[in-house]
């Protein structure tokens, strides 16, 4: 792996660009328009048409796009990317006819992960994990968040979310670490669900969030994991901790989590397959992102379609991630997403961009620095050797990246 350290500085005039609809909304001009961007020192100071440039930037080192169109680096907004082993045996027992919540009962699905992931060390962890983000990366991310779930013990929780921000630094891309304690019942405390999650809450959460590895905080709320009384006491204690909070929501059954996460005012609520109408209206009036996982839905060949006709008439902002998991979601790819959220879920090719921009960076608080490209942000924003933004989610299999700008560098492609 290359260290982001050794990345060239991507400051300098990019020009030679056309930006996908959308991209820069600060941007004034024609879709054909030849556009082009300022940076220096890894940020953004302009953005517009070529021919409006400001004559202060014109003497910065010159980068040529070659007419590529441009978007803001994608966001993935939901992941799971840190665990050991993998979960290939159980995509076979569902192929011999077991449902998800069957392997589950009989000691797989997650429980199998905790093991794995509890036995390996910190670098073992590390060493897994850095080839998926490195995947997920070639596709043009530039921020992800990862979540922790697989340790359900302080000390495989800590090391979980450490090795989450190790691979921040090592690859030079934002990562925001969330706190998923709550995501299955420990063997361990079988029978003692309440107790579990008194741990949860009062040892583990403080513990971690005061060790600054915390930047939000999740539960897995669903018959086969914590009830709303139980969700509702994490949400507490990440209050009262002053932490945002987001859930998995209405996945296998709607549960009323969504309503409840809108009243703490969470920032996403993932899956909602089985999202009532009263949980929309609580998520529109909250601002909550519903976060849309077409990868899950896919492997777990879920029939229950996400009730997007009525998310979209409502107007709550509509995000699309990988869910990247080894149970339920082993995708590494945000583009593979975009065609399965409009193929799978009949998102328009606007919303499917929109869901791995802008709305994905709202799912995580970081809408003031990633999700566009506009004067004053860090630059993160992606090449593509493509004529039209909708080739984007069309294709499929195929990875158009000609030049990611992540975090002021150039962290793929560059010159031609
Ligand atoms: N929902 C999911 O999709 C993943 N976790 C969750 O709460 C699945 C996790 C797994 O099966 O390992
Ligand atoms: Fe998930």
């Amino acid at each position: 792996m290359k260290q982001a350290s050794s990345f060239p500085s991507a400051d300098g005039l990019w020009a030679g660009l056309r930006l996908a609809p959308d991209a820069a909304p600060g941007a004034a001009l024609d879709a054909d328009a030849e556009a082009a961007i300022a940076v220096t020192e890894g940020m953004v100071r302009w953005v517009g048409a070529r021919s409006a440039l400001p004559a202060g930037f014109e003497g910065l080192p010159p980068h040529d796009g070659g007419g590529a169109l441009v978007t803001p680096g994608l966001v993935d907004c939901h992941t799971h990317l840190v665990y050991g082993g993998q979960r290939a045996n159980e995509f076979a027992l569902r192929l011999a006819g077991a449902t998800y919540e069957e392997v589950a009962k009989a000691g797989g699905g997650i429980v199998s992960s905790v093991r794995a992931t509890r036995e390996a060390d910190e670098d073992t962890l590390f060493a897994q994990a850095a080839p998926r983000l490195e995947q997920l990366l070639a596709d043009g991310v530039c921020a992800i968040e990862i979540k922790s779930g697989y340790g359900l013990a302080l000390e495989h929780e800590r090391k979980q979310l450490r090795v989450a921000r190790r691979l921040g630094e090592a690859h030079g891309v934002t990562v925001r670490t969330t706190f998923l304690g709550a995501h299955a019942l420990p063997p361990e405390y079988a029978g003692r669900s309440g107790d579990y999650i008194d741990l949860v809450c009062n040892q583990m959460l403080p513990a971690l969030a005061a060790e600054g590895l915390v930047d939000a905080v999740d539960v897995f709320c669903e018959r086969i994991a914590f009830s709303l009384a139980e969700t509702e006491q994490v949400f507490q204690a990440a209050k009262a901790l002053g932490l945002p909070v987001k859930l998995h929501a209405e996945q296998l059954s709607d549960m009323g989590g969504a309503a409840l996460a809108a009243r703490y005012g969470a920032l996403s609520c993932d899956h909602i397959e089985h999202l009532s109408a009263e949980g929309i209206e609580a998520m529109r009036r909250s601002g909550t992102v519903a976060v849309l996982l077409p990868g899950a839905y896919y492997t777990l060949r879920d029939t229950q379609l996400p009730p997007i006709e009525a998310l979209r008439a409502a107007g709550v902002p509509m995000a699309v991630s990988t869910d990247h998991n080894p149970g339920t979601s082993p995708a590494l790819s945000l583009l593979l997403m975009m065609n399965m959220a409009c193929t799978l879920f009949r998102l328009t090719v606007p919303e499917a961009l929109a869901g791995v921009t802008v709305h994905a960076a709202r799912a995580l608080g970081l809408q003031k620095t990633h999700g566009a490209i506009a004067e004053g942000m860090p630059a993160n924003f992606v090449l593509w050797n493509v004529r039209d933004a909708a080739e984007l989610a069309y294709w499929f299999g195929q990875r158009p990246v000609r030049t990611v700008v992540r975090q002021g560098r150039i962290a793929v492609g560059g010159q031609p």
